[in-house]
C-alpha cells in the first residue's frame, strides 16, 4: 500500500464518478472518444450503450472499492453465497436505477442524440442460470446490497450462458449464447489466480512430530482467473462484489515446444481442455446428469472460492476457532456441497488442524438451501469417478461418513436398517455418493424455501435426517423477488403510480408500504389509471408479439401467461390441452353464444432442456396448436396461442407487467416455491394456481377471494399415483375428447404427439393430468366469468399488489441473516453519498 506522505496526492484525485447530468455527459463522449476510439461521427447506439454502461461502471467501481475498505476495515462477518447460477439478465437498467441516476442518464443521451429505451435494448442478457434458482440468486444479490449486508456472490465464467432459443417450424432449436464479445460490466483481475488441482493420488506420511498426514500430489493443475462485478444496492452507496471464476491452462498460452515441432493441434488441446471447464452452462433445469466435467466445474469453483476466503480470514491473523465467526457461507442447493469437504481438506491437510476441531470449525460454518425434491435433480456422484478426479476428498467423505454412522448407531442402537438408509454413500452398483446428505451433515442449517416445500423435506426425503439432528436444524425461508428489478424496472409506470400514492419510492425498500394501497381498492380514479397502465403494458407486449411471431392480438382481450422452464411437472400439456378443449368448444358454438365469450390469448414461453424430448414435444404441440387455431376463421379473436421465442429475463421484464392471469399450476407437491407467481401478482395480474409452493402462501396474504386456485392436493397424491397403477385409470372425457382431436390429426402429424399423450393414457399419468383437468377448465371458467367484471377484476388486482409485502427478497435475506448467517448489515457512514438523487 501507498505510504502516508503520498497519500493526499491520491485522496487529491481520487476518482469520484458523475452525479450530474453535465458530468454523465462528458464521460460519455470521454469513453466513446478514448476508451472506443470513436467519435460523433460514427457513434451507433451499440457504442452509445458502451459507453453509458462504462461511465455508469466507473461510479460503481468508485463505490465498491468504498464498501470493500469499509467492510475490511470492520473486520465483522461476511456472507459467502455460492451458487452455480447466476441469473442477472441486463445490468445498466438496473445500475441507473439502483443509484438513482435514470433521469440524468435519460436527459444526457437525449442530449447526445440517443433513447434511453434504445440504448437499454442493445444489451445482451447475462444468463448463467436456468430458471428459478439462478434469479433467485440474483434477487438475493440486489438485496444484500440494498440492506447493506457485507456478501460476496462466488460463481462461474461460463463462456457460454443458457443457450438462445430458436422456434423453426414449431421446434425448439438452441443457439449459443456467446456474450462475452463485450461485457463491460465485469473487471478481470489477472492477479487473483488460484491453481487448482484434479486427479493424482493421495500419499500418506508422518510428520516430524509422529502424527499420521495426508498428502494430496500428482494430478494437473488449471488456473482459476477472478471476475468480479459490481453489484450496487438501491439507495445506498453499498456496492457488493459477485466474483466469478474463468478457467485457464496453468503452462500459460500453449505449449511451445510441441508447437515448433509441428504439432499445433495438440499443443492447443491442453489450453482448450482447462478452458473448457468453465466453457459452458449445464442447461438442466431440475435434472442431475452426473457428468464428470459438470464435477470438474463444481469442484474448480468450489475450491478456488475457499481459496478466496480462507486467504481473507488469513490475513485477520485470528485463530481459526474463530472462523465461523466471521464467514458463513450458504450453499445454493447441494452443487457446492464438495467446499465442505475442501475446507476440511484445507484444515487438516495444509493447515495441520485435528479432525474433531476442524469438523467443527466446518460444520459452523455452512448452510445449505434445498430448492427440489424431484428424484431426477438430487446429486449423487459415482464413487469411482470422485475416486479418480478427486482422490483425497473421497476419502475425507469417507471419513466424515464414518463418524456420522458411528454417531446415529450409538443414538439409534435398534434400529439396523437407519444407517443404510442415511449412508452418505448409497450401497449401489457402482456406489454412489449422496451430495444432499453429506451438504445436511456438514452444515448446521438446512431450509427449504416455501412452507410446504420446507414441510415436505422433512417428512419425506430428508426424515431420517430430523430425527438424527432433531427439528431445529431444519428451517423454511419462503423465497422473495427483488421489488426493484420486478416492479421499478420492468413496471415504470405502475411503480410511479404506487409512488404517488405512499409518499414516495420507500415501497421499494420497505415493501409493506404497498398495504397503503388497499384503500384505494375502490377508489374509481385510482383505478382508472391502475387499468389504463395494464393496457399499456398489454399493448407494448402486443406489439412484441407482432414483431417476433407477426400474430396480431388484441389487447383487450384476457392475456393468459404461462412463462416458465418447460417442464413435465409444471404442466405445461395441462394448459394446451386446456385451450384445445375450449378450442373444441368455441368451434362447437353457435354465433350467438361466441359473441358471450371473454376472448383470450394464450401465452407461452419457456426453455426445454436441450435433451428434454418431452418438453420439446410440448412446445411442438403449443406452436402446432397455434398455427390451425390462430387463423381459423370461426375463432378470430376468440381465442389466439402464442409461443414466444427465447423467454429470458429482458424479456420477462415485457411479458410479467402485460399479464390477467398467469398459470403456476404444477402437480401438488413438486414446485418448491416458484417466483414468478410473486412477479405476476406484484405487477397486478391475478393467479390460477395448484395448492403448491408459494402459491400457497400467496394465498394466505392476499386472500382466498384473489387467486383461482384447483386441484388435488400434495397429501392427495401418492395415492392417486398408486391408483392408477394398480387400480382402473379412466380419464377424464374432456381430455379424451382431446387426444382424439390430436390423434385425427387436427394439429399435424398425430405419431408426434403420441409420447405425450401417451405418458397419460397409458403410462401412470405420474404428473395427474388427468385428474386435475376438470377442475382446471372449471376454474378457467370461473376466470372468464370474473374478467367480464372488470370493476371487480381491477379491485382484486389492487388488493392482490397491496398485500404482497411479503415477498420481497429483502424480508427473506433478512430471515437468512437472522437465524442461519448471524450477520449484521454494515450502513455506510453519513456523508456518503447515496441514491435516489433522482
Ligand atoms: C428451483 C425450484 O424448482 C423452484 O420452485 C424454486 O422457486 C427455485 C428457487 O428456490 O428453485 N429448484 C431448482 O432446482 N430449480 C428451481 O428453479 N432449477
Amino acid at each position: 500500500s501507498i505510504p502516508e506522505p503520498q497519500r493526499e496526492a491520491w485522496k487529491k484525485f481520487a476518482a469520484k464518478g458523475f452525479s450530474t447530468q453535465e458530468d454523465f455527459e462528458r464521460e460519455v463522449v470521454r469513453h466513446v472518444e478514448t476508451t472506443l476510439a470513436r467519435s460523433m461521427f460514427n457513434c451507433d447506439e451499440t457504442a452509445a450503450y458502451a459507453a453509458a454502461s462504462l461511465a455508469f461502471r466507473d461510479r460503481l467501481i468508485t463505490e465498491w472499492n468504498r464498501t470493500q475498505q469499509r467492510q475490511t476495515f470492520a473486520d465483522g462477518k461476511r456472507v459467502y453465497y455460492l451458487s452455480l447460477e447466476f441469473l442477472m439478465g441486463r445490468a445498466l437498467d438496473n445500475a441507473m436505477l439502483n443509484v438513482g441516476l435514470k433521469g440524468v442518464a435519460k436527459g444526457g443521451l437525449a442530449d447526445l442524440g440517443f433513447r434511453i429505451e434504445d440504448i437499454i435494448n442493445q444489451e445482451h442478457d447475462a444468463a448463467l442460470g436456468n430458471g428459478g434458482l439462478g434469479r433467485l440468486a440474483a434477487c438475493f444479490l440486489d438485496s444484500l446490497a440494498s440492506l447493506n449486508y457485507p456478501a460476496w456472490g462466488y460463481g462461474l465464467r461460463y463462456r457460454y450462458g443458457i443457450f438462445k432459443q430458436e422456434i423453426v417450424d414449431g421446434y425448439q432449436v438452441e443457439v449459443p449464447d456467446y456474450w462475452l464479445d463485450f461485457n463491460p460490466w465485469e473487471f478481470p483481475r489477472h492477479d487473483v489466480v488460484v491453481d487448482i488441482q484434479f486427479y493424482g493420488h493421495v500419499r500418506k506420511y508422518q510428520d516430524t512430530q509422529g502424527k499420521q498426514c495426508s498428502s494430496w500430489e500428482g494430478g494437473e493443475i488449471v488456473k482459476a482467473v477472478a471476475y468480479d462485478v459490481p453489484i450496487p444496492g438501491f439507495d445506498t452507496p453499498a456496492t457488493n462484489n459477485l466474483r466469478l471464476w474463468s478457467s485457464k491452462a496453468a503452462s500459460g498460452e500453449f505449449d511451445f515446444q510441441k508447437f515448433n515441432s509441428g504439432d499445433y493441434e495438440s499443443s492447443v488441446a491442453d489450453q482448450q481442455r482447462a478452458e473448457t471447464i468453465s466453457a459452458v452452462l449445464y442447461p438442466n433445469d431440475n435434472l442431475d446428469r452426473g457428468k464428470e466435467l459438470r464435477l470438474k466445474q463444481q469442484y474448480f469453483w468450489v475450491a478456488a472460492s475457499l481459496y478466496d476466503i480462507v486467504r481473507r480470514f488469513k490475513k485477520s491473523k485470528r485463530a481459526w476457532s474463530e472462523f465461523p465467526d466471521q464467514v458463513a457461507i450458504q450453499l445454493n442447493d447441494t452443487h457446492p456441497t464438495l467446499a465442505v469437504v475442501e475446507l476440511q481438506r484445507i484444515l487438516l491437510d495444509l493447515e495441520g488442524l485435528e479432525w474433531d476441531e476442524a469438523w467443527a470449525i466446518v460444520s459452523k460454518t455452512f448452510g445449505y438451501t434445498n430448492h427440489t425434491v424431484l428424484p431426477e435433480a438430487l446429486e449423487k456422484w459415482s464413487v469411482p469417478l470422485f475416486q479418480n478426479l478427486l482422490p483425497r476428498h473421497l476419502q475425507i467423505i469417507y471419513e466424515i461418513n464414518l463418524y456420522f454412522l458411528q454417531s446415529v448407531e450409538r443414538k439409534f442402537p435398534k434400529d439396523r436398517d437407519i444407517l443404510g438408509r442415511v449412508s452418505i454413500i448409497e450401497e449401489s452398483q457402482p456406489k454412489m455418493v449422496r451430495m444432499a446428505y453429506l451438504a445436511i451433515v456438514g452444515s448446521h442449517k438446512v431450509n427449504g424455501v416455501a412452507e410446504l416445500h420446507s414441510d415436505l423435506i422433512k417428512t419425506t426425503i430428508f426424515k431420517d435426517f430430523v430425527k438424527i439432528f432433531g427439528p431445529d436444524k431444519f428451517t423454511n425461508v419462503t423465497n422473495g423477488i427483488t421489488p426493484r428489478r420486478w416492479l421499478h424496472q420492468a413496471n415504470p409506470r405502475l411503480s410511479e403510480l404506487i409512488a404517488s400514492k405512499t409518499g414516495g419510492l420507500g415501497f421499494l425498500k420497505d415493501l409493506n408500504i404497498l398495504n397503503d394501497l388497499e384503500k384505494y381498492a375502490d377508489d374509481k380514479e385510482f383505478k382508472k389509471e391502475w387499468a389504463e397502465i395494464k393496457y399499456a403494458n398489454k399493448v407494448r407486449l402486443a406489439k412484441h408479439i407482432k414483431s417476433t411471431t407477426s400474430v396480431t392480438v388484441n389487447p383487450s382481450a384476457l392475456f393468459d401467461i404461462q412463462v416458465k422452464r418447460i417442464h413435465e411437472y409444471k404442466r405445461q400439456q395441462m394448459n394446451i390441452f386446456g385451450v384445445i378443449h375450449r378450442y373444441l368448444t368455441i368451434k362447437a358454438m353457435t354465433p350467438e353464444e361466441r359473441k358471450k365469450l371473454a376472448p383470450r390469448v394464450s401465452i407461452f414461453g419457456g426453455k426445454a432442456a436441450p435433451g428434454y424430448w418431452m418438453a420439446k414435444t410440448i412446445i411442438h404441440l403449443i406452436n402446432n396448436v397455434g398455427s390451425v387455431v390462430n387463423k381459423d376463421p370461426d375463432v378470430g379473436d376468440l381465442l389466439k396461442v402464442i409461443f414466444l421465442e427465447d423467454y429470458n429475463v429482458s424479456k420477462a421484464e415485457i411479458i410479467i407487467p402485460a399479464s390477467d392471469i398467469s398459470e403456476h399450476i404444477s402437480t401438488a407437491g413438486t414446485e418448491a416455491s416458484g417466483t414468478s407467481n410473486m412477479k405476476f401478482v406484484l405487477n397486478g395480474g391475478l393467479i390460477i394456481g395448484t395448492c403448491d409452493g408459494a402459491n400457497i402462501e400467496i394465498t394466505r396474504e392476499i386472500g382466498e377471494n384473489n387467486i383461482f386456485l384447483f386441484g388435488n392436493l400434495a397429501e392427495d397424491v401418492e395415492d392417486l399415483r398408486h391408483a392408477h397403477t394398480y387400480g382402473s385409470h379412466t380419464l377424464d372425457p374432456d381430455l379424451t375428447k382431446v387426444f382424439e382431436e390430436i390423434k385425427k390429426g387436427t394439429f399435424g402429424d398425430a405419431g408426434a404427439f403420441s409420447a405425450l399423450v401417451g405418458a397419460i393414457e397409458e403410462h401412470g399419468d405420474y404428473y395427474l393430468v388427468s385428474d386435475d383437468f376438470h377442475s382446471y377448465n372449471q376454474t378457467q371458467a370461473l376466470v372468464d366469468e370474473a374478467y367480464k367484471n372488470q370493476d371487480e377484476w381491477v379491485s382484486k388486482c389492487i388488493t392482490s399488489v397491496s398485500r404482497m409485502g411479503f415477498f420481497s427478497s429483502d424480508r427473506c435475506i433478512n430471515e437468512y441473516a437472522e437465524s442461519i448467517w448471524n450477520v449484521e448489515p454494515l450502513a455506510p457512514e453519513k456523508g456518503d453519498t447515496s441514491g435516489l438523487q433522482k
